[in-house]
């Protein structure tokens, strides 16, 4: 088989089972589900039919930093993970004096008292990251009108991780999704090493950014695990940087290869990080039919004082992916890109080049203004042939707000884009749709993974 992705096709409205929709057949004023539209449906009843698949239709997120519940200290969950997510910290440090190193010294549970009182008690919770807090809430069924911290507490101290986590995914609509897994993490390493039960709905996805991007420390931690590695990137240090791509696409079962890289970089180049590339991640990625995720576009430690939560964003030179999927056409490149200047020239570019996959509406593009542009462009420059969203989760219950503002989006979006068709005369199918919407929220990642 070419990728790891599991060829389980996602299953046409059976996504929740927590009560979302109603039997498709049995809506009122809604579509035929087969037959074709009657042209005098009005464009509200499509638009309702729409909202009701895009909310049914499950997904696969295809990039979280969600781990496995068999990593219990890296799972994060509940009210104050969600409150000291780094988008909140960001948007609460600019409204204090507060010198950021005593912030970061304070203890969790004070972070977030302090993020609580500056966004959610001080001001209203209007940014996107705010807001994602209380549609979470809200759909766990707590009350948000209280503003009472405390109650919130209580609430999720007495919850059960499992059941909490099945409960999550049911609401958030997800059937399975991508961790972010990095051999270079101590913490994950060695849960890895020692092996655990896996639960089949977190698939593992290999980070290699230190390998691409810090050279000196990885091979200093290299070297420590037993490979025969030098500073200079020699035939034999590359034939073990390879073993160690190899041990670990087996041991974790990657199903693809990821790593994020600055507005600036350069391939071909005579850069260590484009050496490592074409003799190393490319090759490994073509033996083992794996894509190679590229996150382009990122300014690392921006303001390093802000931690997480300090690295930026910068347009790339999106003529390094060019020559990637010129040059290596054997090669799949799954793209997402941080600078909302580069979607236009990006788009293009998919066009160009079938190896070339574009996902998500990475980090600050995940606002609904930019997720509504940026969907629109997608499809109207690639038709179906893409994954609008990934949730880029680091907490648990975001997985929630996530996938509800994204499915607002999408609804909105193919709304417009189907009452269009109909326009022309076209007259979709409900089935027609559903098999679209399943390719948006995961189906047509699995089918570029297989080709
Ligand atoms: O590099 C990445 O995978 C980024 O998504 C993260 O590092 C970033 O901190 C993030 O959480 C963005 O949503
Ligand atoms: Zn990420």
């Amino acid at each position: 088989m070419a990728a790891g992705i599991p060829l389980v096709s996602l299953p046409m409205n059976s996504a929740r089972k927590v009560k979302r929709s109603e039997p498709r057949s049995s809506l009122p004023g809604g579509l035929p589900t087969s037959a074709s539209t009657p042209p005098d449906a009005p464009r509200a009843a499509l638009a309702q039919q729409i909202e009701r698949l895009v909310a049914a239709t499950p997904v696969f997120d295809i990039h979280t930093h969600l781990y496995d519940p068999a990593f219990p200290a890296l799972l994060l969950w509940g009210i104050d993970d969600l409150l000291v997510y780094h988008y909140l910290a960001a948007e609460a440090l600019r409204q204090t004096d507060l010198p950021y190193d005593r912030f970061w010294s304070l203890p969790k549970t004070r972070q977030a008292e302090l993020i609580w009182d500056q966004l959610f008690v001080r001001h209203s919770p209007v940014s996107e990251a705010c807001r994602g807090v209380l549609t979470t809430l809200n759909a766990l069924g707590l009350d948000v009108r209280k503003r009472d911290l405390p109650a919130l507490r209580r609430w999720f101290a007495a919850q059960d991780v499992r059941a909490h986590l099945d409960r999550c995914l049911a609401l958030a609509g997800v059937e399975r999704l991508c961790m972010t897994n990095s051999p270079f993490d101590e913490a994950e390493r060695l849960v890895w090493e020692r092996g655990f039960r896996r639960d089949a709905r977190f698939l593992a996805a290999l980070r290699i950014d230190p390998l691409v991007m810090a050279w000196p420390e990885a091979r200093a931690q290299l070297a420590a695990w037993g490979y025969g590695v030098s500073r200079t990137l020699s035939a034999q240090t590359l034939g073990e940087v390879r073993r160690f791509l190899e041990t670990w696409t087996r041991r974790i079962d990657a199903q693809y290869l990821m790593v994020s890289l600055p507005p600036d970089f350069a391939i071909p180049a005579r850069s260590r990080a484009s050496q490592m590339f074409e003799r190393v991640v490319l090759p490994h990625c073509r033996d083992h039919g794996l894509p190679l995720a590229l996150m382009l576009g990122v300014k690392r430690a921006v303001n390093p004082e802000l931690r997480l939560a300090g690295d930026g964003v910068g347009r790339s030179d999106l003529r390094a992916l060019e020559s990637l999927c010129s040059a290596y056409p054997q090669n799949k490149f799954l793209v997402t890109v941080l600078s909302r200047e580069n979607q236009h020239e990006l788009c293009v570019l998919a066009r160009k080049f079938r190896n070339l996959h574009l996902f998500g509406c990475w980090w600050f593009t995940n606002v609904p203004s930019l997720v509504e542009e940026m969907t629109r462009l997608r499809l109207e420059l690639l038709g179906l042939s893409f994954t609008p969203q990934h949730s880029d989760a680091r907490v648990l219950d975001q997985l929630i707000y996530k996938w509800t503002h994204f499915r607002q989006v999408l609804a909105r979006v193919l709304a417009d884009q189907y009452a269009d068709l109909r326009a022309t005369g076209w007259e979709p199918t409900v089935d027609e749709i559903q098999r679209d919407v399943s390719d948006l929220l995961g189906g047509a990642f699995v089918k570029s993974c297989r080709r």
